[in-house]
């Protein structure tokens, strides 16, 4: 694995960024799978998949209300920050994907950003195809219904605009991510994929990786401890992503 302490940002560099909850773990906001992390205090499967919000909406709708409230409260740190001046750079070419839901990322200022995973601030119909709309409503009390497609006898209940395991992601987010990385292969430039605070457990995400250094991408890490696919990887810089992100990209 590679020991390069810099990502050049020349004029013939695309770069391709992926987050994951370390990315926010500086602002306050938790991640899923460290200790103290959110599957700690909740079981996956019934506050994130749709088999649990079929059991249960109302704790579904608990915990993201929770989720919601807590978001609402932090702010981006300098990890978002570096990404913002990487894009300030590089113009359309760079792409950031993350799998957070909290929108650290364009409360920061970047502005190409793809939310593979949903974001918190946005509500959809469980049954019927309106546009979810913004809503900050933390229903703590009550599953909200939808007033679109409620018939009498039947209840079509709102649903947080999130990603769940099983679930299949935007297929037009998977082809920007996608038309992206071409892009950058077919204009004879060089790719660069950043993966930065996440532990590789979860796909399509974790798989990201694979599918640039096919395209002959340079793949780089920062993580805070090693992740499941960290031999995917040519460069590893281990720590936070806080102080590492600025260090490897201003
Ligand atoms: C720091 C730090 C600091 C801490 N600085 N670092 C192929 C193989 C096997 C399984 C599958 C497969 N393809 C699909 C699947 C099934 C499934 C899956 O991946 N399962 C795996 C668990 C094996 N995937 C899906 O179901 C996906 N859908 C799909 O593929 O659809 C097609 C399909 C449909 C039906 C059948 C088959 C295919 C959907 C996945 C959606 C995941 N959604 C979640 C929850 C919702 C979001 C929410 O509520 O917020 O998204 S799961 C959860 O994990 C969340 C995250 O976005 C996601 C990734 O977590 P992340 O970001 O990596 O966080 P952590 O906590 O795991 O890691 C944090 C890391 O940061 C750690 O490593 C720390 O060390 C580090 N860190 N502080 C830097 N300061």
């Amino acid at each position: 694995m590679g020991t390069a302490d810099r990502i050049a940002l020349d004029e013939d560099t695309w770069l391709l960024v992926l987050t994951g909850a370390g990315v926010s773990a500086e602002s306050g906001v938790p991640t899923f799978r460290d200790s103290n992390g959110l599957w700690e205090s909740h079981r996956v499967e019934d506050v994130a998949s749709p088999e649990g919000f079929a059991r249960d909406p109302l704790l579904v709708w608990r915990f993201y209300g929770e989720r919601r409230k807590a978001a609402a409260g932090v702010e981006p740190n300098e990890g978002h920050r570096a990404l913002v001046r990487a894009e300030k750079k590089l113009g359309d070419r760079f792409l950031l994907a993350t799998q957070n839901v909290d929108g650290l990322h364009t409360r920061a200022g970047s502005e190409r950003v793809v939310e593979m995973h949903g974001t918190l601030f946005k509500t959809r119909c469980s049954r019927c195809d309106r546009p979810p709309f913004e809503d900050q409503d933390t229903y703590e009390n009550a599953v909200p219904g939808c007033g679109k497609c409620q018939r009498p006898g039947s209840t079509a209940l709102l649903r947080p605009h999130i990603v769940w395991f099983g679930e299949m992601l935007d297929p037009a987010d998977l082809h920007r991510i996608e038309r992206f990385a071409q892009s950058a292969a077919s204009s004879g430039g060089k790719l660069v994929f950043l993966a930065a605070g996440t532990s590789g457990n979860v796909f399509p995400a974790a798989g990201l990786v694979d599918a640039a250094r096919k395209l002959g991408a340079d793949t780089w890490l920062v993580n805070a401890e090693p992740a499941e696919n960290t031999r995917r990887f040519a460069h590893f810089a281990r720590g936070p992503s806080g102080t590492l992100l600025p260090a490897l990209l201003d």
